[in-house]
């Protein structure tokens, strides 16, 4: 039996061989085709006119040339089906070595598509005689020590990975070209999605070499796109060593060095833009570095909760996920998950650089946090805006109702949060609210109420289960608006 068995591993290890050897045999490719070569999905797309020609070489390196072509793409990398995001499959990073010999318009470039939604991207290296997209830059960002431009274009009614359709393409232009080096393609994801620019589940992450209109050739002698752990491939060292972050300055949640979830998404419509939400019972995130210095005391978050019941807890460890726990935050339901508000916790007190590890106990959306010294109650550190205690407004008539306005306010939109307070003597069945914006506020959703806006004009009622409002007692209700300009506290009468 053991012989039997050396026998058939002898065989397996000789078909191995063999197909290694296939597998590696360089494959010239002259019209359009897509499949798989050494460990690599690779696809050659020509539309009418000219040539092309790709050498498929091994692992993710290729070379290829083209003449007086209307539109090509060369490309090798991985097809991965759509169905996690980013976040799910974890750190992408391309490292690369080109020979490019553009004669015309072209792009080198990582290139690849999400779907759901439907959505064509670029990080574009190097380019030809004219660079992409020539729309407006939606800002500068910096990776991998390199400037890129980043764009947001619209295509209408063209070719796509799911027909003729009309998607959003999604840019990270360079402003100064290069042909080799590591591209951190996973900052650029978590950079166009803190600008709004939504990601969908990853379809295609490649290098790409493209033409439109033009000729040329390129070799492509390094490619190497790693998918997946928290750090990038070990032969390419980050340029700078991490530097630590202070923990009396606010740190962003989505700002995290890595993350243990199969949910966690970046999300936007938070007080700063952006957070972290979809998060579940044990999920953990890494913020790697953080400088507490002569002593942390206490912890606040500017979160959201939905929940109808119980609260999450946010537990803070320090250097690994079951590492020293030095204390939790609780919590509970905030009016909803768009509904960002500040809690806080004392916590044991910390000294010293740590990697800090958050982990939670179920789903919270969290916008930022920030860690304070001296005494565990009132933090030391000013909070970056002062808390909005908001000014009652005059009792509006109606059996003695007065109204209550705070909000968040962010680029372009807000949650207001409005509380009813009955300041009567007799129980109050059945409220309405009414108010008029000043600029071109719109509501985009109300919670714990129904409303009507016509115009500027807004008409909030009682939802069915919070009409009823008895002597000293008060009843909250929330809603998210969009405007352009600034936003201004709207005056609400209720009666
Ligand atoms: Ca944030």
């Amino acid at each position: 039996m053991r012989q039997r068995r050396l026998a058939f591993l002898a065989l397996l290890l000789s078909l191995a061989v063999a197909s290694v050897s296939v597998v590696l045999a360089q494959t010239v490719i002259t019209s359009n085709q897509t499949g798989t070569h050494d460990g690599y999905d690779y696809e050659f797309w020509k539309d009418e006119g000219g040539s092309g020609r790709m050498t498929l070489k091994s692992g993710g390196t290729f070379s290829c040339e083209w003449n007086n072509v209307n539109n090509i793409l060369f490309r090798k990398g991985r097809k991965l089906g759509a169905s996690q995001t980013h976040q799910q499959l974890g750190n992408i990073s391309m490292t690369y070595d080109v020979i490019y010999n553009p004669a015309g318009n072209s792009y080198l470039c990582v290139y690849g598509w999400t779907k759901n939604p439907l959505v064509e991207y670029y990080i574009v290296e190097s380019w030809g005689n004219w660079r992409p997209p020539g729309a407006s830059s939606m800002g500068t960002i910096t990776v991998d020590g390199g400037s890129y431009d980043v764009y947001r274009t619209t295509r209408v009614n063209q070719p796509s990975i799911e027909g003729t359709s009309t998607f959003d393409q999604y840019w990270s232009v360079r402003t100064s070209k290069r042909t080799s080096g590591t591209i951190s393609i996973s900052q650029h994801f978590n950079a166009w999605e803190s600008r709004g620019l939504q990601m969908g589940m990853i379809y295609e992450v490649a290098l790409c070499v493209e033409g439109y209109q033009s000729s040329g050739n390129a070799d492509v002698r390094t490619h190497v796109l790693t998918i997946g752990g928290g750090s990038p491939p070990p032969s390419q060292p980050p340029s700078q060593p991490p530097s630590s972050r202070s923990a009396f300055s606010t740190i962003q949640a989505e700002d995290y060095d890595s993350v243990s979830s199969s949910t966690l998404q970046v999300i936007g419509g938070t007080p700063s833009g952006s957070g972290i939400g979809y998060i579940e019972n044990g999920n953990y995130v890494t913020y790697r570095n953080i400088d507490f210095g002569s002593g942390a005391t206490s912890f606040r978050a500017v979160v959201a909760s939905g929940l109808s019941s119980g609260s999450t807890n946010i537990e803070i460890r320090l250097d690994g996920p079951s590492g020293t726990s030095v204390g939790t935050l609780s919590v509970g339901s905030t009016g909803g998950w768009n509904n960002y508000v500040e809690r806080s916790t004392s916590i044991s007190t910390v000294t010293g650089v740590h990697d800090l590890v958050l982990r939670f106990s179920g789903p919270v959306n969290m916008d930022s946090f920030v860690f304070g010294s001296g005494g565990s109650q009132p933090p030391t550190q000013p909070p970056q805006q002062p808390p909005q205690q908001p000014p009652q407004q005059p009792p509006s008539g109606g059996g003695g109702l007065s109204v209550s306005v705070s909000e968040s306010t962010w680029g372009g939109g807000a949650t207001v949060n409005v509380t009813i307070t009955n300041n009567g003597s007799s129980t109050v069945n059945g409220w309405t609210a009414t108010w008029t914006f000043t600029g071109d506020e719109k509501i985009t959703s109300m919670w714990n109420a129904t409303y009507t806006q016509s115009g500027s004009s807004v008409t909030a009622r009682n939802a069915s289960w919070n009409g009823t409002i008895q002597p000293g007692a008060s009843v909250t209700f929330s809603f998210n608006i969009s405007y352009t300009g600034s936003y201004s506290r709207p005056q609400i009468t209720v009666n």
